[in-house]
């Protein structure tokens, strides 16, 4: 059974709806295996309306749909599915301030008409359209920096092209859909702490991967080294990975010759360690 129907009386209508508020604010806070919020269709003026101001409305798996007569009475509506759709739904005349609800539990177009004022696409009619949203499952690697510019791969499944990726809100940079199961993005910067990662397709579907993803500070590198006598046969560092003044050393345009306190490395990308400074003059003593 993929539809499951209710209809309602005026008179609930309104609690119900002051549920589905209360509800979809959990939802809001909730993660991945939370049902969707329910949707609200309005029918008013002769038209169905949905959410988004219009006759469509998409939707992910599992979510509650509840057409209301918002129409002065004695106008009636119905909303009733268009033929060779199966399962088929019918509210039957909805008189003003009378609802009628439809759960989607499969994916596919749902169009649908009122049996008075419209037929097959004309008139008042609309269409539910019921997507699979994304569904991320794992992470890796599930940390990196606190500068970002992380490369990750998100697994799951129901990627569609142009999903965005947000790590705690701020948007991944470099956001490619391999396949349907397959991201790899770049994490932006954030400070340290464990976040979610949420999944958002272009049709607003979303899913979240609850508390995933570690940002670590970076261990400290050591302090510079002071000026000393080089020690003999000592390994450059790597020029990228050294800070401070040591990388402000230009390197040296001409072929070096070996010198009193220049210990010269074999290649032109490696790091000449500085002449032994002067010892520093004493510090005045106070007192
Ligand atoms: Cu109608």
């Amino acid at each position: 059974m993929g539809l499951r129907t209710q209809a309602m009386g005026g008179k609930r209508v309104g609690i119900a709806l002051v549920f589905a508020v209360v509800l979809a604010g959990l939802v809001m806070v909730g993660h991945a295996t939370t049902a969707p919020p329910d949707v609200a269709i309005s029918m008013q003026m002769f038209k169905f309306v949905a959410p988004n101001g219009t006759i469509n409305t998409t939707i992910p798996v599992g979510t509650k749909v509840t057409w209301t007569n918002n129409d002065p009475s004695p106008i009636q509506h119905t909303t009733t599915s268009d033929p060779a759709i199966i399962p088929t739904f019918d509210s039957g005349p909805l008189a003003h301030g009378a609802s009628f609800s439809v759960t989607f539990d499969q994916t596919g177009v749902f169009p649908y008409h009122c049996s008075f004022h419209g037929t097959l696409g004309t008139g008042m009619h609309g269409t539910i359209t019921v997507v699979a949203p994304p569904n991320p499952t794992g992470v890796a690697p599930a940390d990196g920096k606190t500068t970002g510019d992380t490369t990750v791969t998100i697994t799951g499944t129901g990627f569609q092209l142009n999903v965005t990726v947000t790590f705690d809100g701020l948007a991944a940079t470099g956001v490619m859909v391999v396949d349907a199961n397959t991201i790899t993005a770049t994490t932006p910067a954030h400070g340290p702490g464990v976040v979610d990662i949420v999944v958002t397709n272009p049709d607003t579907t979303t899913g979240t991967l609850a508390s995933v993803f570690t940002y670590a500070v970076l261990t400290p590198l050591p302090p510079p080294r002071p000026s000393v006598a080089p020690i003999s046969g000592a390994k450059p560092l790597p020029a990228t990975r050294v800070p401070g003044p040591i990388n402000l050393i230009p390197p040296n345009p001409l072929p070096l010759r070996r010198s009193s306190g220049n210990e010269v490395g074999t290649s032109s990308s490696e790091v000449v360690t500085p002449a032994p400074a002067p010892a520093p003059a004493p510090l005045p003593t106070r007192r």
